[in-house]
């Protein structure tokens, strides 16, 4: 960062850390953390902090429907303190069931009023799936069906956003059974877009990295507009990858290891879970890059070693069945792995290794080299005791 906007932003984090009592550094970390996540250029943390020092905070209405409320839960639970504080200070929370003191026509005229005094500039959050089926009386509020309520508060909105799968996509709520005849859901459950008939911005995931919607309305005040986002209405900067790209398991999948049953030495020693289901090459989300609660890196269900389910991913979460083995799609081998079968500092060298999986993965092309990989799991392991075997002959000859 150059020296004037060093200052600047030292100038901005000076007055946002009195103004919201947060350490100077910790929110100048947060600055440059979100531009991270935006992928925005070096010095952008500058900009992001002069926004949130300046920027009038605006109104937000968030609405409640068919959900678990994991979204508004993972905001808040989150344990870097700076995240509450900059969610509940940057913008004013003026409607949000679970969270105001308010109820009753109390609440309901909170909401209305807010509309009204900020009539084509507010934010609007929708949380939870919109049940369509026998006029949407499956779900209330204030009399009101949540179909009726979604389109009065979006319709002067400047922007709305779709928090978690159930309100991107009709997620968890809207599965359909499987009973014959079955084609949709129990309540008809559906997307804030659907309701609307028109794109909104979507941070699908049950529930949705916090930090994704933190990044998405810090976007929307730095620059005055929504991220960039695909068809599906998802910012690109969090969506715009497949989890199996950047999965730390990933030189596991490449070189055709996996964890075949839960518990069995695979699973154990952290290899890819392919094949006990992970929707990893399927789903588009940042999951392995950002991590979930602060708790550091690795922090994220496959590392953790349970599979991805495909929880943002439409079509896959709650929907194919968690044993069954994901879609390779655009998988693009990467080259700067080594191969993992050697040890290092053992056999081939680091090095060497890496340059002989480039070398192999290019001459062999991606869609040959998976296939020629899945089957591998075992022969892997017999591989590997056979080198193991041969370099133990080797130090005692
Ligand atoms: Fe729950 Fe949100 Fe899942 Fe849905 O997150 S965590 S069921 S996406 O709407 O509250
Ligand atoms: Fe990671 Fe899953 Fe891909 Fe394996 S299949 S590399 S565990 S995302
Ligand atoms: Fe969901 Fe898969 Fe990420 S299950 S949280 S999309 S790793």
């Amino acid at each position: 960062m150059g020296e004037k906007l060093l200052l600047d932003a030292d100038k901005s984090a000076e007055a946002v850390s009195s103004r919201l009592h947060i350490d100077r550094r910790e929110f100048l970390q947060f600055c440059a953390a979100t531009a991270g996540t935006l992928g925005l250029p070096a010095g952008a943390e500058a900009a992001i902090a002069k926004a949130v020092e300046k920027a009038k905070r605006p109104s937000v209405i968030w609405l409640h429907f068919q959900e678990c409320t994991g979204c508004s839960e993972s905001l808040l639970r989150a344990e870097h303190p700076t995240l509450e504080k900059l969610i509940l200070d940057v913008i004013s929370l003026d409607y949000h069931e679970t969270l105001m003191a308010a109820a009753g026509h109390q609440a309901e005229k909170a909401r209305k009023d807010a509309m009204a005094a900020n009539k084509g500039k507010y934010v609007l959050v929708v949380e939870g799936a919109i049940p369509t089926k026998q006029n949407g009386i499956y779900c209330k509020v204030g009399g009101q069906t949540a179909v009726d309520l979604v389109k009065e508060c979006a319709a002067d909105a400047a922007a709305v956003i779709a928090i978690g799968s159930c309100a991107s996509w009709g997620g968890m709520p809207s599965t359909i059974p499987s009973i014959s005849g079955a084609d949709s859901s129990p309540t008809g459950a559906s997307g804030v877009a659907d309701i609307l008939g028109k794109p909104v911005v979507t941070i699908p995931g049950c529930p949705p990295n916090p930090y994704n919607f933190l990044s998405t309305v810090v976007h929307f005040l730095t620059f005055g507009k929504l991220p960039a986002t695909d068809k599906l209405g998802r910012p690109l900067f969090a969506y715009g990858r497949l989890i199996h790209e950047n999965c730390e398991r990933r030189a596991h999948f490449d070189a055709g290891r996996f964890a075949m049953e839960f518990g069995d030495e695979g699973h154990r020693k952290g290899y890819c879970l392919y094949k006990l289901g992970c929707k990893g090459p399927e789903t588009y989300a940042n999951c392995p890059t950002l991590g979930f609660g602060d708790a550091g890196e690795g922090n994220w269900p496959v590392g953790c070693g349970h599979p991805c389910i495909g929880c943002s991913e439409k079509g896959i979460g709650f929907q194919k069945p968690i044993h069954q083995v994901a879609k390779m799609i655009n998988v693009a081998p990467p080259l700067q792995y080594p191969r993992i079968v050697e040890e290092q500092g053992k056999g081939a060298s680091f090095a060497a290794a890496a340059a002989l999986a480039a070398i192999a993965a290019a001459a062999a092309g991606g869609a040959a080299m998976l296939t020629r990989n899945m089957g591998l799991s075992h022969k892997a392991e017999e591989l590997e005791k056979a080198q193991e075997g041969a370099r133990s002959n080797k130090t005692e000859a």
